[in-house]
């Protein structure tokens, strides 16, 4: 297997150069000008075309079991999505139900995985505690190359982890070596605020996100911060929407506590105005949480990413169809959370990060892949363009133009949030373990395809920059 990319311009976290790049048997081999290549090697020309490394979302949920449906991506849907978009590895949760085994449950998610056409990984969420969590945590490092544990400080009465199981968990993580994660709201707050708004009779959509105002999440933020920074052990912050969360992470890290943040492409650029759309399947479809905010919130999230408050970019892609999102036409806090976008990160990040100037190309490879990969330890065998690294990478055509619409995505949903969205700079080649995966509009993998990624402890002291 030997593919020959050349004559792009190759962007990595670092530096921009013109090279050719020599792929054989899924790794790179060589980087240069007038490489010595077999004669059977497949030529991939980049002429004017930037060369990176294939995207890395670090939290998608594929198939996810939710609030009593089933998340309408699967596993063989969704990462033909990812490779359309650029990327090549996507990090899924384990989510186990409270009281199930945590090692069942990630058979449970590694057999569906296994239908994956990019590369796939997993984070395992801790949902509840006891002897046998405190020691499957560690066959999970140990035998299945899992670094990371997430943490779900809302959602109440379902998966909620409460204080005394973040010490128990975070702890374990700082003996392991592992990364503790969290989704952070106070999952009593929210739970308060929707009992408060359907007493009013406050039912709509409307009422999703006055029951997760943007103070929910500061404080939950700053708890997990604050526990994290007592014990001692890194702490990384999933979906961060807020100014009073990247301030929480901000003003951490100036304290000298390792803080890790990701935002999500769609609160970047989609404000709460969703919620007031008088279509009730067009307010719903937008029902995701932590919630759309508003246009400040956006502002605080571009400045947290360029001066590196968050680290890394993700989508929390859950796609739930407008039949599923009816399962809560009378009462809001029954319409399944979540919406789609791992097509269209990176997409999203360059048109309104780089051509907005925002981002340097260079920033924009760190965002998308390089801090995830050191952040999750894949380090240079993923997020890097270099000699014996992963040939995951994505052709960019910067001055290619495509418009984002429900009508020409791979993602099974009947709706985009970036609906419209006139995008110029756009994936044109997609390379997944040193084959081409996606070429000009077409899929050219299978669902098993794509390679399941274990991840190696920490060092104590790994930092993204
Ligand atoms: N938020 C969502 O919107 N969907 C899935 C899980 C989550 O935390
Ligand atoms: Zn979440
Ligand atoms: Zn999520």
């Amino acid at each position: 297997m030997k593919l020959l990319i050349k004559g792009g311009d190759i962007v990595t976290h670092e530096k921009t150069t013109t090279a050719d790049v020599y792929c054989i048997d899924g790794k790179i081999e060589a980087i240069g000008l007038n490489l010595d290549v077999a004669k059977d090697t497949e030529i991939v020309d980049a002429t004017g075309k930037l060369v990176m490394p294939g995207g890395i979302d670090p939290h998608t949920h594929m198939q996810l079991p939710f609030m009593g449906t089933v998340a309408s991506d699967d596993f063989a849907s969704g990462t033909a999505a990812a490779l359309a978009g650029g990327t090549t590895t996507i990090i899924d949760f384990v989510i186990p139900s409270p009281q199930q085994p945590l090692i069942e449950a990630y058979h449970q998610w590694k057999d569906w995985g296994s239908q994956s056409q990019c590369n796939y990984s997993f984070h395992v969420a801790i949902t509840w505690w006891d002897e046998t969590v405190h020691q499957d945590m560690k066959t999970l490092v140990d035998e299945h190359g899992v670094n990371s544990f997430k943490h779900f400080m809302a959602y109440k009465n379902a998966i909620m982890a409460t204080d005394d199981i973040l010490v128990s968990s975070f702890s374990r993580c700082l003996e392991l070596g592992a990364v503790p994660t969290v989704h952070a709201e106070n999952g009593e707050l929210v739970y308060h605020l929707q009992q408060k708004l359907l007493e009013k009779g406050i039912t709509g959509p409307e009422a999703h996100p006055l029951s997760r105002p943007p103070i929910v999440e500061g404080e939950a933020a700053n708890r997990a911060i604050n526990i994290a920074g007592t014990l001692g052990a890194p702490i990384y912050l999933v979906h961060v929407s807020t100014e009073e969360a990247v301030d929480a992470i901000q003003y951490a890290k100036q304290n000298g506590q390792i803080v890790f943040g990701e935002c999500l492409a769609g609160h970047l650029v989609v404000d709460d105005s969703v919620y007031q759309d008088s279509d009730w399947g067009k307010a719903a479809a937008h029902v995701m949480s932590p919630p759309f905010r508003p246009k400040k919130h956006q502002d605080a999230l571009w400045k947290g990413l360029q001066s590196n408050a968050i680290q890394t970019t993700a989508t929390d892609h859950c796609a739930f169809c407008a039949e599923q999102k009816a399962m809560g036409k009378d009462n809001f806090t029954m319409i399944p959370n979540g919406t789609a976008g791992v097509e269209e990160r990176m997409m999203v990040l360059w048109d309104k990060g780089v051509n907005q100037g925002r981002l340097t190309p260079n920033e924009f490879v760190s965002v998308t892949s390089t801090n995830a990969a050191k952040i999750f330890n894949l380090y240079p065998q993923k997020g890097a363009i270099a000699v014996g690294s992963d040939a995951d990478i994505v052709i960019w055509d910067p001055k290619a133009e495509k418009t984002l619409s429900v009508d020409t995505q791979y993602s099974k949903i009947d709706f985009s949030i970036f609906e419209g969205m006139n995008i110029v700079g756009i994936p044109v080649t997609t390379i997944c373990n040193g084959k081409v995966a996606w070429d000009n509009g077409e899929i050219k993998t299978q669902p098993g395809d794509g390679k399941y990624i274990t991840r190696p402890l920490m060092q104590p002291t790994i930092r993204a920059n």
